[in-house]
């Protein structure tokens, strides 16, 4: 697998981050697909096959349909839960304890804290994370009735995953933060995103308008590709190894 990597776009790549002063990463789901966790567009697998997931991420399809929703998400938290960070994780934590870097992920898996990073912006949410869909504002869980979301004991709104579905708001912190990042970094490092969904994908053009170089790591082709400088085609947990091996050797 090491030998399909384009060489000479590793050692370019290497260069840049051992001289980078901010790099700013951001990662989507295939960063955690050597985990074992499926891509976002590549989710439905088995008894989920026939849906289609940005139909089921979105707030219409949850109060529509609650019970297929929750369990879908219920479902993949059980399969995130028994999984584990995978060297491309690793990576991230350990450049991150050499190098000023901001991660920025759109995933929700919660796979780069377990590997150690720490203070991840999480644009989408967290999977693991429940909020309250037109709550009171003081809202209890009433007894759990297996297979449907848990309601609030006081006003009977329901419990919703804490993630960001199609047509919300991204967390407005975190996403200050994050273009707050792309605008003062001057590497963005682009690991496993399609590069579809806005405005996480806008954020490498950002950093490059204001100056950074951009690599994309990523096996397949994607829509950020012309926005970068260096593509790496490969997986990230075989690529970013690669290159932080390579960073510590050319900064030593
Ligand atoms: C590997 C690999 C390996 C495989 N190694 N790589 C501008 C233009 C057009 C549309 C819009 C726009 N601005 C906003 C929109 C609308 C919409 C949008 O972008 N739609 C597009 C689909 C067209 N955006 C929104 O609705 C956002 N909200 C918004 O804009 O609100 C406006 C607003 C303002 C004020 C008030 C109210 C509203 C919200 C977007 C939320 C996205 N949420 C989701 C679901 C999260 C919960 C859940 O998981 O269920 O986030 S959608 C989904 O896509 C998920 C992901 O984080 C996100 C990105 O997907 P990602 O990570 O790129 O995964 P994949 O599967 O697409 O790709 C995987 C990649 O990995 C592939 O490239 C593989 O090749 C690669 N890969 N193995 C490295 N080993």
């Amino acid at each position: 697998m090491k030998a399909e990597i384009d060489a000479q776009a590793l050692s370019a790549s290497r260069r840049l981050i051992a001289a980078a002063g901010n790099i700013m990463v951001l990662t989507g789901a295939g960063v955690s697909a050597e985990s074992g966790v499926p891509t976002f567009r590549d989710a439905m697998t088995g008894l989920w096959s026939r849906f289609n997931p940005e139909e089921l991420a979105q707030e219409d399809a949850y109060r529509r349909q609650p019970a297929l929703v929750w369990e879908w998400y219920q479902h993949r938290r059980a399969l995130v839960a028994a999984t584990h960070p995978n060297p491309a994780h690793v990576a991230l934590a350990s450049l991150s304890a050499q190098k000023p870097l901001t991660l920025v992920t759109q995933n929700v898996d919660g796979l780069h804290q377990r590997a150690g990073s720490r203070d991840v912006i999480e644009l989408h949410g967290n999977l693991f994370a429940d909020k309250w869909l037109d709550g009171c504002g003081r809202c209890d869980p009433a007894a759990a009735v297996p297979g449907v979301p848990p309601r609030c004991s006081a006003c009977g709104a329901m419990m919703r995953p804490g993630v960001v579905w199609f047509g919300e708001a991204l967390p407005r912190v975190a996403r200050y933060r994050a273009e707050h990042a792309a605008e003062t970094a001057d590497l963005c490092l682009v690991v496993g995103t399609s590069g579809l969904v806005y405005p996480a994908a806008g954020l490498p053009g950002i950093a490059k308008d204001h100056g950074a170089h951009v690599i994309v790591v990523n096996p397949e082709p994607s829509a950020l590709d012309q926005t970068a400088d260096i593509v790496l085609r490969g997986p990230a947990g075989v690529v970013l190894p690669m290159l932080w091996d390579g960073t510590q050797a050319a900064s030593a």
